[in-house]
């Protein structure tokens, strides 16, 4: 119950903040980041494992969702003014509660209008979980916002109860494979097919393939010669405070 008090206040008091974490082509380009949501609380840095479960819980993960999208639109507005950051997508986690809201749509679509941010520029990551809690709902909610101009990218993918056939019904623009496959790519060999088989899968099915998790130049070279197609992870770059992210080309090959 304190952990909810502090929430509300935290929200009451804008003690939150989004890191932003790059994301890569196969040249090492920059070409977006996601934003992952920290709370400075008055002891420190609190960690979204700690709170989002909570959040979720209490339903407070609804305003804090609303903040994270006003955040992430805020920044795309800063970026636009910027030549070298106007080209950048940021891609934000939506969770199931907050997806599920009546008025979800008109909350984001409210925010990016009466911002005047170019919907183009904002990606919203949606969990299997998030997708199969009402696939109907998930479906007619994906084709509004698509045709507003947003994109999709299915998170941590092949960890939920996923079904193949979603894949084809579902307007996703980007398919993220969850870092417990990228980490068992040189130690175990039916990792290693799994994500060759799902890069394999998304390429055919002409969804952008992103691994997440990347930590090492051996994970990279590996995803890179079976075709995905962005890179997120530490050997990139670890989320950072969004004035300290940094565009251009990292670790240049
Ligand atoms: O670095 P990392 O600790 O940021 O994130 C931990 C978990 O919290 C991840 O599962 C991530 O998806 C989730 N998370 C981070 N930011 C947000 C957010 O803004 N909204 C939601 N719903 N989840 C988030
Ligand atoms: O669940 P989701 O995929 O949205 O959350 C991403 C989580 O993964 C965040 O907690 C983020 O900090 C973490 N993360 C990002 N890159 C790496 C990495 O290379 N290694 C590890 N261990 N975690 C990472
Ligand atoms: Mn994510
Ligand atoms: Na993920």
């Amino acid at each position: 119950l304190q952990l909810e008090n502090d929430l509300h206040k935290a929200l009451a008091e804008g003690q939150f903040k989004l890191h932003l974490q790059p994301q890569v082509n196969a040249a090492g380009e920059v070409l977006g980041a996601e934003a992952l949501i920290r709370w400075l609380s008055p002891n420190g840095l609190v960690s979204p494992l700690q709170f989002i479960p909570l959040a979720e819980e209490t339903g407070l993960i609804v305003p804090i969702g609303c903040w994270v999208i006003e955040a992430a639109c805020d920044l795309l507005l800063e970026w636009a003014q910027d030549p070298r950051m106007a080209h950048l997508q940021l891609a934000v986690n939506v969770s199931a509660k907050q997806f599920r809201q009546h008025d979800f749509i008109e909350q984001i679509l409210g925010t990016i209008i009466s911002k005047q941010v170019n919907p183009e520029r904002l990606k919203l990551e949606l969990t299997e979980s998030v997708v199969l809690d009402d696939i109907e709902d998930t479906i007619n909610k994906m084709n509004v916002l698509k045709e507003a101009g947003l994109s999709f990218s299915m998170d941590d993918f092949g960890t939920g109860y996923s079904s193949l056939s979603y894949l084809a019904e579902l307007p996703l623009q980007q398919l993220k494979i969850d870092q417990s496959f990228v980490r068992g790519i040189s130690s175990n060999p039916i990792n290693a097919i799994i994500v060759q088989t799902v890069i394999g899968m998304a390429n055919n099915l002409d969804i952008e393939s992103i691994a997440e998790g990347v930590e090492t130049e051996t994970q990279f070279q590996f995803l890179k010669a079976h075709g995905c197609k962005l890179f997120q992870g530490y050997y990139f770059g670890r989320p950072v405070p969004a004035e300290n992210f940094q565009v251009g080309t990292l670790h240049p090959i």
